[in-house]
């Protein structure tokens, strides 16, 4: 399918008035760089003066237009005026001069990547309807690492894909065509700087991708286009690669052979892909291979692969997504939650300065909630990459509607008092906290080869609003949803609200009719989609709650798995007591009586009962005021998102009734509001 919209880079033809006041400004341009630094902003600007404005943007030596946008390397730039200073990759400013006696907007950067981003970022503000008249703005990306995931596999499937087929790869061969560099403009836009193209899985033929020159050339063509964008291609690995491809019969980290192995790997790739971002690896995890196969530690693997791409500049992000998830489901005192920290918090120190751990930012799995993980505030010397899921595995794989903006917000701004006050989770990842220097955010990614590249239209949120974060996790994700929405749909105040409604409340009404108080799991296994109170009660993964008719849920304080200790202080003591705990981590943390009393004087299970039927109150709202929009918005997305919400629905009841009835039947004791609960 190759016909595919460009989500929030729709350069739509904009109203006359507003082609008035922008369009002098886009008929001129002057670069102060050389022309390769310049060439991507500049075919970006003459797209937009071209598909927005109508008119042809010129290129020219000198400034002679009335209005005309300079664009230049600060270094040349400082020869006429005082340019701020900017010392990180990817920084710009944008400032209005007078130039010759002439009004000028400059973007300034010190690399190219700064000069699209800054490019960017003044049709943005265009588009937006911001004068260029006071326009003065320097920006520096808060994390230097601010990278997608993507989980696509050489046939072309997605793991946890719900947007069509891969956009990188089909019939184990690597695709590049239009769409991927529609696809690197995209990522450019909202400041991306990596691109892990492969599953963390690396099974079959992707073991090849580091080895095969078939595939090395392809690589190394896909990564100049994305290089044109400032974003680095990185590969997962498999860590037993020696095996799979050197035909060795070990992949010990500590071998001479296996070490020398993967410095010539390294040689190679870089030979075809210069500036390669480097790799990632889950190890040890899930049925991947790791150096605890080789008796070895994470250091142990991590060090060797990092040794062998330090003289080319690259980096290793291990993951730290590490459990035992062949556990025995009898036995009552392993938590999978303490695992990550049991793992790594040991090895603290012992990474060599260009690998960075990469952590999920709860300590099981990426549920609809759970607290933050106790690991961002437990590495003191190591580098540390957050990682969230932008794909909706657990939160309704984009059928259903599930912003996720606001809970990743409260994860950035948890502060997990490592050092004191004020050690928050966007401290630590922007290497603030602890000083260091390979820092950032990694989201899965959401997109495949659906025309709207998400699945669900309002998804293309969720991918904004993750970059934007990365970009400034200071950012109110109330200006970015603004941003997103008038970007995507236009400026119609009703569209604007009704849109920015739903987003903000969607992640909480989901939360609701699925699993509040941060119990998590209650899916169907394998795929995770749909309600199944005791789907994950009876296998091996350490994902379980336990209810029987008096309580519900695992004690992690410190008089049961102890998880709580793995916290500083207040937070040890906070989430330790069921007095104290947030309510919304209640069932993360405790194990309670049903009839334990809320805040609010409500049972836990009245509770339960309620959250459920609001919930699916919720989405009926959604749906309705969604109804509200037709005609103001564009029919075929109009008619893709009411397709979408009329199915939440319908899966809201059923987990509504499925999870009520579950209470019901294990307690005995109906709604007290007499509402209808399947017996
Ligand atoms: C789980 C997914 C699985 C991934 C794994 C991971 O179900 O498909 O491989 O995470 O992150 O959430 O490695």
């Amino acid at each position: 399918n190759n016909e595919y919209e460009l989500c929030w880079l729709e350069y739509r033809r904009l109203p006359d008035w507003e082609i008035a006041c922008h369009r002098e400004w886009f008929k001129s341009a002057v670069p102060f760089a050389q022309p390769w630094e310049v060439e991507t902003a500049l075919t970006e600007l003459k797209t937009f003066a071209r598909d927005a404005l109508g008119t042809k943007m010129l290129v020219e030596n000198t400034i002679q237009n009335q209005r005309t946008i300079i664009l230049g390397k600060i270094d040349k730039l400082s020869e006429l005026f005082d340019v701020p200073k900017l010392e990180r990759e990817g920084s710009f400013f944008l400032a209005h001069r007078k130039l010759s006696g002439k009004d000028t907007l400059v973007i300034g950067a010190i690399d190219t990547a700064g000069l699209v981003y800054g490019t960017f970022e003044v049709i943005k503000r265009a588009r937006l309807g911001e004068s260029f008249e006071k326009m003065n703005v320097v920006q520096t990306p808060a994390m230097p690492l601010r990278m997608i995931n993507h989980w696509d596999n050489l046939d072309g499937s997605v793991e946890r894909g719900y947007s069509g087929r891969s956009i990188f790869f089909e019939k184990d061969r690597v695709i590049l065509n239009r769409r991927t560099r529609d696809y690197a403009r995209l990522l450019a836009s909202v400041g991306i700087n990596g691109v892990v193209i492969n599953n963390v899985n690396v099974r079959g033929k992707a073991v090849q991708l580091i080895d095969d020159e078939k595939y090395l050339k392809a690589l190394s063509k896909l990564a100049e286009v994305f290089g044109n964008y400032g974003i680095k291609l990185y590969l997962s690995v498999n860590f037993a690669s020696p095996m799979y491809l050197g035909k060795f019969e070990t992949a010990d980290p500590l071998d001479d052979r296996i070490k020398k192995w993967w410095k010539d790997q390294a040689r190679k790739l870089y030979s075809f892909i210069p500036d390669f971002g480097g790799f990632l690896v889950k190890a040890d995890s899930e049925f991947n291979p790791g150096p605890h196969y080789f008796g070895r530690t994470h250091a142990d693997g991590a060090n060797m692969l990092a040794e062998a791409l330090e003289p080319f500049g690259g980096v290793v992000i291990w993951r730290t997504f590490v459990y035992n998830c062949l556990q025995d489901w009898r036995d009552y005192n392993t938590d999978r939650a303490k695992a990550a920290y049991e793992n790594f918090k040991p090895l603290d120190g012992q990474f060599r300065d260009n690998v960075i751990l990469q952590t999920k930012f709860g300590p099981m799995d990426f549920q609809v909630r759970e607290p933050v993980s106790p690991l961002f505030g437990a590495l003191e010397r190591t580098n540390q990459i957050l990682e969230l899921q932008i794909t909706q595995e657990y939160t309704g794989q984009q059928i259903h509607l599930c912003y996720l903006g606001p809970f990743w917000k409260e994860i950035l701004d948890f502060d997990t008092f490592a050092r004191g006050r004020g050690s928050f989770v966007k401290r630590i990842v922007d290497g603030t906290v602890f000083n260091r220097k390979y820092c950032g955010m990694a989201g899965v990614s959401n997109v495949g080869r659906d025309p709207n590249w998400t699945g669900h239209d309002l998804a293309q949120a969720n991918l904004y609003t993750f970059a934007r974060l990365a970009w400034n996790p200071d950012e109110l994700v109330e200006k970015i949803v603004d941003d997103w929405i008038t970007l995507t749909f236009g400026k119609d105040e009703e569209v604007k609200a009704t849109i920015k409604h739903m987003l903000m409340n969607s992640h909480r009404a989901y939360e609701k009719y699925t699993t509040p108080f941060g119990l998590g799991w209650m899916v169907n296994p394998n795929h995770h989609y749909g309600p199944n109170p005791e789907g994950y009660e009876y296998s091996k993964w350490g994902t379980y709650h336990r209810a029987n008719h008096e309580a519900i849920a695992v004690d992690r304080s410190s008089k049961g798995t102890g998880f709580t200790l793995q916290y500083h202080s207040p937070w040890r003591e906070i989430f330790d007591s069921i007095e104290t705990c947030p309510e919304d981590l209640l069932l993360f943390f405790h194990r309670v009586r049903y009839d334990h009393k809320l805040r609010s004087g409500k049972t836990l299970l009245q509770s339960m009962y309620d959250l459920h039927f609001e919930g699916v109150e919720q989405v009926e709202e959604f749906l309705k005021a969604w109804q509200r929009l037709e005609g103001k918005i564009d029919p075929v997305k109009y008619k893709r998102v009411l397709e979408r919400l009329t199915v939440q629905l319908e899966h809201a009841k059923e987990w509504r009734d499925v999870v009520n009835t579950y209470f019901y039947r294990k307690t005995g004791i109906s709604d007290e509001r007499g509402r209808k609960i399947y017996p």
